[in-house]
């Protein structure tokens, strides 16, 4: 059990701060063990303080304090209270601005939580959002309290070369013992979860950028030697993304310097310190035989997130915790539209719709479902959730959709331009949307406080030319939401004519091929009107609202859609629909205990695809792809784990064995001997010809194990040894062992590759699996200290490979929970992350029930249990 029941924090509660601090200076004595932090704060009275105390409370956890003085007066015990979480003086001046110096010492090496001032390899670097700068220092760490920082760093010299902060370099000595320094002074004010400091032996690869004003901007990213070769890619993305924001939103750079450094060990993806970002190597670094074109996507990806926030969550800021979407939905949102602006629009749509369904929908179907805004938490890092980032980025979509690419931009302008230097609300966001576009949201602000997945019915009639669709809208009981209100739906539609060209229609008197309507009833009819035969509806196109759509439609008429939708979002979701169907037919004969037999419809369609040299290869390589296990079972009443990869298989083994010519001659079509560089047409290929190396591969032939061997051993690039190895791994290739073998000796000194091989292997569906996780667990590369290891094996094994994840006699269950309890000393935040492979544990059968809650009750029970893995688990199972 824990020591005692954690506090929640509510929303509700929220008040102004007592006390601002409008400059903070630090100083910065750096040790490997022993780093000393000097603060010197400048305080006021906050105006808008609702309280009458004349105590200054600071936050501050794991400090050791030197000493604390109050206007260049040292305050003596008496002074001040300490407690495990704070540091209370008991009174400071309430009528004049005051100055509080403090010293501390801190222990980077002992910190394994990554939160604070920790170490990476050997370099010392910190992570402070959400509340990691009071593991520096106490200070007024909430997002509400911004400062202008100078902070100024002392190390030795050979150990730390390199010492960086936010801002601009204001000066630089040696001083005596080979030591140096160096200080930075940042200019704009800012929350302290925006602080950065990296000492280390870095290289650095410079570039420079000329904003749209022309201003030129240096650009620099640090990384350890051996990976100069490898910043290319995210170079480039930077300057992709500067370019951008300029020309989409108007936004430019403002300070003279941006620089990025690249760390091993990173509880997250990245972070957007102001002018200082501090990424995950997984994120960074990329040469075409180390990454996949799928990494070099998120490298491009994650480093506009993090660019564009230097707008949209640095210049205008959270107020406090429970508004992180208004910066992550907002951002996310924003790099989807680069990412998608960058490669393919409808690629780039389908992909995050799948991962919001798979895996999004899940969450807000589970026991941990919130609101994108939430109302309570007990530890905030467990709400950087896929709700407040994908779904906050679907409602900010949504806006979008509904004000039109013109009105959205008007509403971001005036947003930026009222509330730049602030620290403000979604409230303020959706005010500004409104506004500038002197539109009213008042029912669409529901997004931002109802949890859960609406789910839209729709009913058709056609009657003399005249089509009325009948939609009722509804969404589930999620905690503490028990009723919900009806939400406005922006429901973008289309009709087909049967020779499948677009059906002109009149909708509220106007012609039109395609058209937004509003849904804000529970139920409401539409009618769309001059149609000259009853039309095939395409319903929620390009996924305009994060909702399930519920529509009888037979199989015949999802082919139809899969061939001729001119949506191209539609167009693949038939085709999704069209499998999950027939997948969920053979479920329900593997459950009943009859013989499965391929359905001709699908492999018509399949053929189809396969023949239709036209369209893009991406594309095509998703209309080919099989809705993920995660997905289906999150559509059943009762998972059942192993007749959904039965039944997939069946068709993958199906489609293999109807088109082996067809999967054949596209894979020697689109095969290449590459050395693998990113560009559109060369992705594109690469992800159709391997999507068809995995359907021959179900052949379990000669030829294919040949094919699969042959492209693993001769591949020039990593695209395509991956996908080689993986098709060898998930068969009964005979070469398994030495293929794998060889890639980890080829491999061993690229930790992203590694993370690779231990991932391939505890993903896979073969039988040997989980033995094999065990074995890695020994393996002289796994660590536990490192999350991207442990998200490699831990995290891939219970979150990607359901079939082993939930075998029947609990030995994956107890596998996770005794990694969970092993973590949470280690690293809590990786710890709770892990916690959520149970979340789902009442989707299931009554005896995996009872194995999944036996485990969380196990966790709950622990000592010391962290304030992060115990909520989790609680709420997980309240
Ligand atoms: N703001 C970052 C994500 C991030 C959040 C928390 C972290 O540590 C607890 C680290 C990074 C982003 O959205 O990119
Ligand atoms: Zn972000």
């Amino acid at each position: 059990m824990r020591d005692a029941t954690p506090q929640t924090v509510y929303l509700k509660d929220y008040t102004p701060p007592d006390y601002l601090i409008d400059q903070v200076e630090l100083v910065f004595e750096l040790d490997e063990q022993r780093t000393l932090v000097r603060a010197g704060l400048d305080v006021r009275r906050n105006p808008d303080s609702r309280s009458a105390s004349e105590a200054l409370t600071l936050f501050g956890e794991e400090l050791l304090l030197v000493g604390i003085s109050l206007d260049g007066q040292a305050l003596a015990a008496g002074d001040y209270t300490l407690s495990d979480e704070a540091l209370t003086i008991h009174r400071v001046p309430g009528d004049r601005p005051f100055r509080i110096d403090i010293e501390n010492i801190i222990d980077p090496q002992a910190n394994t939580a990554l939160e604070g001032l920790y170490l990476s390899s050997s370099m010392l670097c910190t992570q402070c959002e959400a509340q990691g700068f009071r593991k520096i220092t106490w200070f007024l760490d909430r997002p509400d309290v911004m400062s202008r920082f100078t902070t100024k760093l002392i190390a030795d010299k050979t150990q730390y070369p390199v010492l960086l902060s936010n801002g601009n370099k204001i000066g630089a000595g040696n001083l005596d013992g080979g030591r140096h320094w160096v200080a930075w002074q940042d200019p704009f004010a800012k929350p302290c979860y925006l602080f950065a400091l990296v000492a280390g032996q870095l290289e650095y690869v410079a570039d420079e950028f000329t904003t749209v004003s022309g201003r030129r901007i240096a650009l620099e990213i640090f990384v350890e030697a051996h990976n100069v070769d490898k910043c290319g890619h995210a170079m480039q993305s930077l300057k992709n993304a500067m370019r951008w924001d300029e020309e989409t939103y108007g936004l430019e750079y403002d300070l003279d310097l941006y620089m990025i450094v690249a760390v091993d060990h990173f509880n997250m993806g990245a972070m957007e310190n102001k002018g200082l970002n501090v990424f995950n190597t997984k994120f960074v670094l990329a040469r075409p035989d180390t990454a996949t074109d799928s990494d070099y996507e998120h490298i491009e990806g994650v480093i506009g997130h993090e660019y564009f926030h230097n707008w949209s969550g640095n210049r205008v800021t959270c107020r406090d915790w429970f508004q992180l979407s208004l910066k992550e939905g907002f951002t996310v949102f924003r790099d989807q539209q680069f990412s998608g602006d960058r490669s393919s629009p409808a690629v780039k749509r389908i992909e995050d719709v799948n991962m919001l369904r798979t895996r999004q929908f899940a969450e807000d179907a589970g026991p941990l479902a919130h609101p994108i805004r939430p109302e309570a938490y007990i530890e905030i890092n467990n709400f950087y959730t896929l709700t407040v980032y994908e779904k906050g980025a679907e409602v900010v979509r949504m806006l979008h959709t509904l004000l039109g690419a013109a009105g959205f931009r008007q509403g971001c302008d005036l947003y930026f331009k009222r509330h730049d230097g602030q620290a403000v609300t979604c409230e303020d966001f959706v005010k500004a949307m409104e506004d500038a576009n002197g539109v009213e949201l008042t029912q669409f602000r529901r997004w931002y406080s109802q949890a859960g997945t609406p789910v839209l019915e729709v009913e058709q009639a056609f009657d003399a030319g005249r089509l009325t669709l009948t939609v009722k809208q509804s969404c589930p009981p999620t905690p503490n939401q028990p009723e919900k209100l009806p939400l406005h739906v922006p429901i973008k539609l289309g009709f087909l004519a049967a020779d499948g060209s677009p059906a002109r229609f009149q909708y509220r008197g106007e012609f039109c091929e395609e058209a937004t309507v509003s849904l804000t009833e529970a139920e409401q009819r539409f009618v769309f009107e001059s149609l000259t035969e009853k039309p095939i509806v395409s319903l929620l196109r390009g996924f305009s609202a994060p909702v399930t759509l519920k529509i009888d439609r037979d199989p015949e008429e999802l082919a139809f859609l899969l061939s001729y939708d001119s949506d191209t979002f539609n167009r693949w979701e038939a085709g999704q629909q069209l499998v999950s169907r027939i997948i969920f037919g053979l479920i329900a004969d593997i459950q009943a205990g009859r013989t499965l037999t391929a359905n001709p419809v699908l492999t018509e369609a399949f053929r189809a695809i396969l023949a239709d040299a036209g369209a893009d290869l991406s594309y095509r390589a998703l209309l080919l792809s099989l809705p993920d296990e995660g997905y289906l079972g999150g559509q059943m009443a009762v998972v059942d784990v192993e007749a959904i990869h039965q039944a997939r298989e069946f068709v993958r083994l199906s489609l293999a064995t109807a088109l082996s010519a067809e999967f054949q001659r596209v894979y020697a079509e689109h095969h290449q001997d590459e050395s693998g560089c990113f560009d559109a047409s060369a992705v594109g290929r690469r992800r159709l010809k391997n999507a068809c190396l995995s359907y021959l591969t179900a052949l379990e032939k000669p030829d294919s194990y040949a094919l699969a061997e042959t492209q693993f051993r001769s591949a020039r690039n990593m695209t395509d040894q991956i996908a080689a190895l993986s098709a060898v791994v998930n068969s009964r290739n005979p070469t398994k062992a030495d293929c794998l073998d060889s890639f980890y000796r080829q491999w061993q000194r690229e930790a992203l590759v590694v993370d690779k091989w231990f991932t391939l292997q505890a993903t896979c569906h073969m039988p040997e699996t989980f033995a094999t996780v065990q074995s890695l667990m020994q393996h002289p590369a796994f660590d536990m200290k490192t999350p991207n290891r442990v998200r490699s094996l831990v995290g891939a094994f219970s979150q990607s490979n359901p079939l082993h994840f939930h075998a029947r006699n609990g030995d994956g269950y107890r596998f996770l929970a005794d990694r969970v309890i092993e973590l949470n000393t280690l690293n809590p935040q990786i710890a709770a992350r892990m916690v959520g492979g149970f979340a789902q544990w009442r989707r299931y059968d009554t005896d995996r029930q009872a194995l999944m809650t036996r485990e969380l009750r196990r966790i709950v029970e622990t000592e010391h249990l962290s304030k992060d893995v115990y909520e989790i688990a609680s709420k997980s199972l309240a």
